[in-house]
């Protein structure tokens, strides 16, 4: 009976000295790297979008530290020129749409998770697809996915957005009609503006109003 229990205790020690070896990432490390390749307004935006990530993950059942390392690695191009970003992408073969050569600095997220990969050697895909979708969004996106985007949209820091305090209520309650809301705001300022709208950031609306009136 003893060593049963025994048995089971060292089994449990394990599983716990197992749950912090698979911890791989290096927050601390990561955050230095990217405080160097920020000014310190993006980086307090970088910080803000992770601690968000990192709740919205509490609260909807996702991976706290994949939000962490997301939310630090989202931006990590944000600071290139059009010119550095739009080399990258031919230097690489990363397919790029006429609207972001209209718009280079929409390429901040694809560019961003190419780095992710090779310079901060991440290698989990839903990361990587957080990074890379952060800014127009994909129709279907990965709870993880969700998370980044509307963490970007609702970190503390941002202050401009109209609904702000009713998206930031939503996101912890319902996180898909949050990001119909963004969508919809987003959409709405564009058309504003004397600008591209991305294909993506367009079938991502549809996506996500249809979704909403057959209330996933
Ligand atoms: O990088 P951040 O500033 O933190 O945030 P972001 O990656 O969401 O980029 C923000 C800008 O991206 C915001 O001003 C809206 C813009 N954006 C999103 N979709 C489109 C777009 N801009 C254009 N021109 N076209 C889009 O489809
Ligand atoms: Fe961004
Ligand atoms: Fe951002």
């Amino acid at each position: 009976m003893k060593e049963t229990a025994n048995l089971r205790y060292t089994a449990l020690k394990s599983k716990e000295s197992n749950k912090h070896e698979s911890k791989k990432y290096d927050l601390s490390k990561l955050r230095k790297e990217i405080s160097k390749v920020q000014d310190n307004k993006r980086f307090e935006h970088t910080l803000s979008v992770a601690y968000t990530a990192a709740n919205l993950a509490a609260c909807h059942g996702a991976d706290i530290e994949h939000a962490l390392i997301a939310g630090i690695l989202h931006d990590c191009a944000k600071c290139l020129s059009d010119e550095k970003l739009l080399s990258i992408c031919e230097e690489h073969h990363l397919q790029t749409s006429r609207e972001e050569r209209q718009k280079p600095s929409l390429l901040h997220a694809k560019v961003g998770s190419y780095l992710a990969e090779k310079k901060y050697h991440v290698e989990n895909p839903d990361i990587l697809n957080a990074i890379r979708n952060h800014t127009t969004g994909r129709p279907d996106m990965s709870l993880l996915e969700k998370i980044v985007f509307v963490a970007d949209y609702m970190e503390p820091g941002r202050r401009q957005a109209p609904r702000l305090e009713q998206i930031r209520r939503t996101a912890f309650a319902d996180l898909n009609q949050a990001v119909l809301m963004i969508l919809e705001d987003t959409l709405e300022y564009l058309r504003g503006s004397d600008t591209v709208i991305d294909q993506t950031t367009q079938e991502t609306y549809d996506y996500y109003k249809t979704a909403y009136l057959s209330r996933w």
